[in-house]
């Protein structure tokens, strides 16, 4: 477990706001401390922009991790590369920081071999649905009981600002100064359309939801799909904005039936996007599979093999 300090981070600022702004940092990075979410965080600072939404969505899976009280040897976070691939780098627990668009195979299989650890994928739009895009069927209709969180820019981040698989056509980017030509991917409706046993939204404009949602879907039994539009404010000014996503978003409606798959795609089809959960079952894990495999072949070995 690691933590900041706060009585040492704050006086090592240099003072260039005056006394009155020193104490103020001073009692927000004690109160930060007081929330036990440094628990959750590394040493390391994050090297993000300043600005990026990948800060809100940071905020609200360490808040859901603290509510949980998961226990932070009992935690696993893996990545491919990306700006939200760094993120490992940036929490507690066990991290990895694995092959570009290989995480939910790796996330799967430090599951599969250590059932008892909360483990979790998380990654950018341009990995998850690009190069690492044929794993996600896999995964999903295997129900691994994993928590995938794709961070949806919209933009490859980290390579500086070309089309991704979320980019909306016609958006002027690196790779297309003409206007992308591509009609874009939509993560819900493959979420729903793949066999997730969890699919949910929120925004990175609205940490307290990604931490209501986090929460439910940590403790979903089976594979859990989280979805979060989040603005790169440094390579995208059109498409995602903090103004567009308070704006723009709902809470997903009351009515809904979240075990309903067919009601779940018509919400992840609409133009409206929408927070929260749209689709949940129960249904048999892989690790289930795995165990009454091994039992089997274990009475089948106590029987002489008959
Ligand atoms: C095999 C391979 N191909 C391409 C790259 C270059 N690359 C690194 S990150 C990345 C995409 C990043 O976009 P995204 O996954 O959306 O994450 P973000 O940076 O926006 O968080 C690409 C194309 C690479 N590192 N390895
Ligand atoms: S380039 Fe974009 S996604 Fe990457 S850290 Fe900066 S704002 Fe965030």
């Amino acid at each position: 477990m690691s933590g900041h300090s706060p009585s040492d981070s704050s006086s090592d600022r240099p003072s260039d706001g005056g006394p009155q702004l020193d104490q103020k940092v001073a009692r927000d990075l004690a109160a930060v401390s007081r929330s036990g979410l440094l628990d959750y965080r590394s040493e390391a600072l994050p090297t993000w922009c300043a600005g990026c939404g990948y800060y809100g969505i940071a905020l609200g899976i360490t808040q859901a991790l603290a509510a949980m009280e998961v226990e932070i040897h009992n935690l696993a976070v893996v990545s491919g590369i990306g700006c939200a691939g760094r993120f490992p780098f940036f929490m507690g627990g066990y991290g990895l920081h694995a092959v570009h668009g290989r995480a939910l195979p790796i996330a799967s299989g430090i599951k599969i071999a250590r059932p008892e650890l909360t483990v979790m994928a998380v990654g950018g739009d341009g990995v998850g649905l690009g190069i690492g895009a044929g794993h996600l069927p896999h995964t999903m209709r295997r129900n691994v009981d994993i928590t995938y969180v794709l961070f949806d820019n919209g933009i490859y981040g980290l390579t500086k600002g070309q089309s991704s698989p979320t980019t909306p056509t016609g958006q002027i980017t690196g790779t297309h100064p003409y206007g992308n030509p591509d009609q874009p991917l939509d993560p819900l409706v493959l979420g729903v359309a793949y066999g997730a046993s969890s699919v949910a939204a929120a925004h990175a404009a609205d940490p307290e939801k990604i931490k209501e949602i986090l929460l439910r879907s940590l403790r979903h039994p089976g594979f859990s799909f989280v979805v979060i539009q989040t603005p790169c404010i440094t390579f995208d000014r059109v498409n995602i904005s903090y103004e567009k996503l308070r704006q723009g978003w709902k809470p997903v409606p009351s009515d809904h039936l979240v075990t309903d798959r067919n009601a779940a795609m018509a919400l992840a089809m609409g133009e409206q996007r929408y927070a929260g959960v749209y689709f949940e079952e129960r249904r048999p894990t892989y690790q289930d599979y795995d165990q009454a495999t091994a039992r089997k072949a274990k009475e089948q070995a106590g029987s002489g093999g008959k």
